[in-house]
């Protein structure tokens, strides 16, 4: 499968943007910035719009999901726009009962957890893809030269959702599944991978210039538990968007000990979280890989001198890196002050970069 003419990769728009020519590892004029969950609660403006609409539905309406995505970026000024959606939308449009609760996350009508249970899943058909595909389109052009991130969750963060019903600490049930019945568990991740990875090549097919794979709950598995269980259904997710020339970008947290075997399941960039530092993350990757990340999200919350001086540690560890760009170790707090959010990009911005090619 090649990308469309009129694909912004293929017609050229996107094609020099700083942030693909960071994940690409090359030099570029200033390091590219944009926040993990940019889009959303901090912003007054979307505020507004979500008013008597739920969040699901916002998703699937293709001209709010496309507003949505582009308020960070007009506010904000950041390097890139991620599409207004969620990690379990796919699974909504296979057919699944799924709510995202206000104030708890993603909660399913029918946990599941049985054979009956995962030989029931119905198999998303493609024109349920259609307002994804819409609302891409609508995106991308918008954006102009601005690369819009296309994304998903990996098999194991959203098989975790649908095995405990909803968000949960310990994650204690999908642990106790995986171990007892690694049958069952890969039916359920083949199903997750597969409906998934729809959903991505979609995002990627109508205008998406990069992915994200976020597997946020990565680092409640050991690195054992994550070769034999997720990473093979992380690589068939990867693979699915490999040639087309989108960077593909796999992020997790808590995620230290996986950052390797995440890399190797077809990575292009790895996005590191706030709890390993970049030049960490760089040597363990041997200086190979560009990086994304990673200024700690609480730090927004206290004085700006703080925050600088940190973002400024970010901005030295990253420069080892083949590419780096800048990010925070996990998504934007609900309260985050957004000017604090505009005056980092600002920062960002303003400094001059002298990050050598490799
Ligand atoms: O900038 C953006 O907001 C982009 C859109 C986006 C993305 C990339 C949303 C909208 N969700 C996600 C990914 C997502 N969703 C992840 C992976 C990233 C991460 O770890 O933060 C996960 C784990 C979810 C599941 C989810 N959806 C949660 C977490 C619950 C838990 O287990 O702690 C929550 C709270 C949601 C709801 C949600 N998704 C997105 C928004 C803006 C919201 C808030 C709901 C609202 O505004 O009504």
């Amino acid at each position: 499968v090649i990308l469309p003419a009129d694909h912004p990769l293929v017609s050229g728009v996107t094609a020099d943007a700083p942030l693909l020519q960071a994940y690409r590892g090359r030099r570029v004029r200033h390091r590219p910035v944009w926040f993990m969950r940019q889009a959303g609660r901090s912003l007054p403006e979307y505020r507004a719009l979500r008013v008597g609409t739920s969040m699901l539905d916002a998703c699937l309406d293709p001209g709010l999901a496309a507003e949505i995505t582009c308020q960070p970026v007009r506010r904000h000024g950041v390097d890139a726009a991620i599409f207004f959606s969620d990690i379990m939308v796919p699974v909504r449009l296979a057919g699944l009962g799924v709510r995202i609760v206000p104030g708890v996350g993603p909660v399913l009508d029918a946990p599941v957890r049985t054979a009956a249970d995962v030989d029931a899943l119905p198999e998303l058909e493609p024109e349920a893809l259609d307002p994804i595909t819409s609302g891409v389109h609508l995106a991308a052009a918008e954006l102009g030269d601005t690369p819009l991130i296309g994304f998903c969750g990996a098999p194991f963060t959203v098989a975790s959702y649908l095995v405990e019903g909803g968000p949960s600490r310990d994650h204690a049930r999908t642990l106790a599944l995986l171990d007892a019945d690694p049958g069952l568990w890969h039916a359920l991740l083949g199903w997750v991978a597969r409906t998934t990875a729809a959903f991505l090549r979609a995002q990627v097919l109508a205008g998406a210039s990069a992915v994200q794979l976020f597997d946020s709950w990565v680092g409640a598995l050991t690195p054992e538990q994550y070769r034999a269980a997720a990473q093979p259904h992380s690589a068939a997710v990867l693979a699915s968007v490999a040639g087309l020339g989108v960077p593909r970008v796999h992020f997790g947290t808590r995620s230290r000990v996986h950052l390797v075997a995440m890399r190797d399941a077809g990575a292009d960039v790895m996005g590191v979280d706030a709890s390993t530092s970049l030049a960490d993350a760089n040597h363990l990757l041997g200086g190979a890989t560009p990086l994304q990340g990673n200024l700690d999200p609480a730090l927004l919350a206290g004085g700006w001198e703080e925050l600088a001086a940190a973002l400024r540690r970010v901005l030295d560890d990253g420069r080892a890196a083949p590419g780096h760009v800048v990010n925070l170790g996990h998504g934007v707090p609900p309260q985050a002050d957004p000017g604090t959010l505009t005056r980092l990009v600002d920062l960002v911005h303003s400094l001059p970069d002298d990050q050598e090619s490799h």
